[in-house]
Order: structure tokens, then sequence, then C-alpha cells
């Protein structure tokens, strides 16, 4: 098992880097460390075209065209959960980098004998949610997270954008919490180019997004601790996080400050106050000068990124459901094709919570 994923992979790193003459030799070595160990450990080189490659097999991931140069640091040496802290706390800064965002994953250890190193939160960086008597305060998606943080006695402050602390776990030692550096946290706080009332509303959101719960997999190797970042596309924050009717809900509040008929379907207020939601967080990502990409141009990306692939013999996989921006989906490309919708390895998958 472990020795078919590995050679599979070994031979299409080495022959995608060019380096056709070293699978022979590589495979010998492999083979003998598995039948020795149960296991292999990937070299620097396989694990950065590992990493790189499981992102340009992300089917659902619309910004695929910058795979190549995703920046791949590797942690595998670490097994405290101090010295994990600090290099996330790196990660963050790295990636973060004032606003201008770096394409950046960290990969700690990998599982051993079922030993796994666990992040527990889904990004590194998300907003708590409280469950009070008059309803939900902050981010819905976190309350059960947020109850969990609680009980390991993370206090929070019980506002609408608390970040939550870190929650690391090594093997079947019990989880340890750790607050975030305020100052490593780039937030935004969002303004509308036109309507001034915009900003009494007080909504921010955080500049990057760190997805830290998924499963790297590599030619038969699981890295359960492999936190990841690129930018954010507005329609994420401007059409999901803050419009759902299950999250920030902010759709009929814009809505009627916008002075729209919110009892009429045929108004149109809630389209309309969703262009102007995705407006002000373009604009103000944009004059914050912290990356973000308009969904327009990501699909125009991912279009760059489809040639790319078939000019190099490949043919770019896809989840249609997910590529499809929730904005104005039929005036993208993507939506008048279709994709297959095959699960290559390597890959990042999702793992069973924790908590
Ligand atoms: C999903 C954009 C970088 C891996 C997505 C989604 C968007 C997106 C819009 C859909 C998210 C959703 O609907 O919740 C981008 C942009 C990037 C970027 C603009 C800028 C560089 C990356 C990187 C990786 C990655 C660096 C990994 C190395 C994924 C994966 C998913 C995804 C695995 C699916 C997540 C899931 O199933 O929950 N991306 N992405 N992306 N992206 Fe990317
Ligand atoms: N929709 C989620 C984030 C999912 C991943 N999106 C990215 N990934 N852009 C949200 O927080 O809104 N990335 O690695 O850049």
């Amino acid at each position: 098992m472990m020795w078919r994923e590995a050679e599979s992979f070994i031979r299409q790193c080495y022959k995608e880097l060019d380096e056709s003459e070293s699978i022979d030799g590589r495979l010998c070595d492999v083979k003998e460390e598995i039948e020795n160990t149960g296991s292999y450990k990937h070299t620097y080189e396989e694990l950065e075209y590992g990493a790189k490659v499981a992102w340009r097999n992300s089917n659902r991931c619309i910004g695929r065209l910058f795979w190549e140069s995703l920046n791949v640091f590797d942690y595998r040496t670490l097994e405290q959960e101090e010295d994990i802290r600090d290099a996330i706390f790196e990660h963050i800064d790295y990636a973060t980098n004032e606003g201008r965002v770096r394409s950046t994953i960290s990969i700690f250890r990998p599982d051993i004998d079922g030993e796994e190193i666990r992040i527990w939160n889904h990004q590194l960086i998300r907003y708590a949610g409280y469950e009070e008597s008059g309803g939900i305060i902050g981010d819905p998606a976190s309350v059960e997270f947020t109850k969990k943080c609680q009980q390991l006695g993370w206090e929070g402050a019980g506002g609408n954008f608390d970040v939550l602390p870190l929650v690391i776990q090594v093997g079947d030692r019990e989880p340890r919490w750790f607050e975030i550096p305020a100052e490593k946290i780039l937030e935004v706080p969002l303004r509308h180019p036109e309507f001034d009332w915009f900003e009494d509303l007080e909504l921010q959101w955080y500049a990057v997004p760190f997805i830290s719960d998924m499963r790297l997999e590599i030619g038969g190797i699981n890295y359960s601790a492999a936190p990841f970042n690129g930018w954010y596309m507005e329609t994420e924050i401007g059409a999901r996080n803050l419009a759902d009717d299950f999250r920030y809900n902010m759709l009929p509040v814009v809505a009627e400050k916008m002075g729209l008929n919110i009892r009429r379907n045929t108004s149109l207020w809630k389209d309309r106050a969703l262009i102007e939601l995705n407006q002000a967080v373009l604009h103000s990502y944009k004059s914050n000068k912290v990356s973000i990409v308009d969904h327009h141009s990501a699909s125009q990306q991912f279009q760059l990124f489809q040639n790319k692939e078939k000019q190099c013999g490949r043919y770019a996989t896809g989840d249609w459901t997910w590529l499809i921006p929730p904005v104005s989906p039929a005036s993208t490309r993507i939506f008048h094709q279709s994709f297959e919708d095959r699960m290559d390895t390597p890959n990042y998958f999702y793992q069973n919570r924790v908590f």
C-alpha cells in the first residue's frame, strides 16, 4: 500500500522535475526504508514539489494558476507544542507580509503509527462565536470550537470579532491553547467607496485565510498538520462570511440602509446588497494595501491555469459547484464549462474532527 503510493509519487516527482535519471536510485532507497521502518522520509525537494502539486490538484480551488509559487516551510523536526506554535507565528508573519500576501504552507511531522499532530482550528485566524440567550454573537460557524476553547480555559471578550486562540495537539497529549499576539493579526475595517454610513456598521475581516484542518497526502505519507494560505477572493467574505443567513447575516441590514424594500423579492434587495457588500470588501482591502482578488480576475486567472495545464500535457480537474463564484457566476467562463472531478494525489483532504 505505502510502497505503491510512494513509487508512483517518486516517478511523477522526478519526471516532472526533469530528473528522471534519479528515479531508480531513489526508488531503491525508498523501498529499503519502507521494508526496514514501515515508512520513508521525503527529501525537501519531494516535500516542496508534493505540496505544490497537491494545490494544483485541489479541484475546488479557483486560485491554482499560482501553484508553482507556493512557499514551503519544512517543520518536520518539531515535537513540542511551544515550538509548533512559534513556527505557526512565523508562518503568519511571513505570509501576511504587511498585506502583500505570500502563498505559504508549513509542514509538520507526518503521522507515525497513528500518532498525529493536529491543529484544532479550522483556520489559524478566525472569529469566535458565542451562543447567548438573545442569539449568536460573532461568527456562528465557530460556536462549537469556541465552546471547546472555553472548556480548555480560554476566555473570549464576547465581541463580534474576537480572534480565537491556537489549539495544538501532539499525539495523545492534552491539547494546548495559545493566544495569537494581536500585532501578528492583520485586519481590515470595511468602508464603502460611496456609502458613508457603511463604516458605522463596524464590519471588519482578517487579511489572510490560513486553512489549518486539512490533511496533506504525498506518496502515501499523511501530513495531518500542514496549514496553508493564499489570499482572499472578495466573494468569500462579501457573499458568504458576512452575507449567509447562518453566518453574519448582513444583507437585510445593508439593504435597509440602502433604502431598499426588503419585504419584496422583486426589489432584488438581496442582490443589490450583495454587490455593495462585495464592493466594500474590495475597496477596503485595496485601500489598506492587502492582497485580494475579485471573482472576474480570479476566473480569468483560472482560465490561464487551464491553458497552462493543457500545454504541459495535463488536463485540469475541477469541482464545478465550488469553482463558480457565488456572485454572477454565469458572467464567468467557468460557469459554461464542465470538469472532471477526479481526486489525484498529492492532494489536500478533509479529516475527522478531533473535538
Ligand atoms: C478553495 C481561492 C490559494 C487550496 C478555494 C476557494 C477559493 C479559493 C475562492 C473556495 C473556498 C470556499 O468556497 O470556501 C484561492 C485564492 C488563492 C488560493 C484566491 C490565492 C493564492 C490556495 C492555496 C492552497 C489552496 C495556497 C493550498 C496550498 C485550496 C483547497 C480548497 C480551496 C484545498 C478547498 C477547501 C475546502 O474544500 O474547504 N480557494 N485559493 N488554495 N483552495 Fe484555494
Ligand atoms: N472561504 C473561506 C476560506 C477558504 C479558502 N480560501 C482561500 N484559500 N482563499 C473563508 O474564510 O472565507 N487560500 O488558501 O487562499
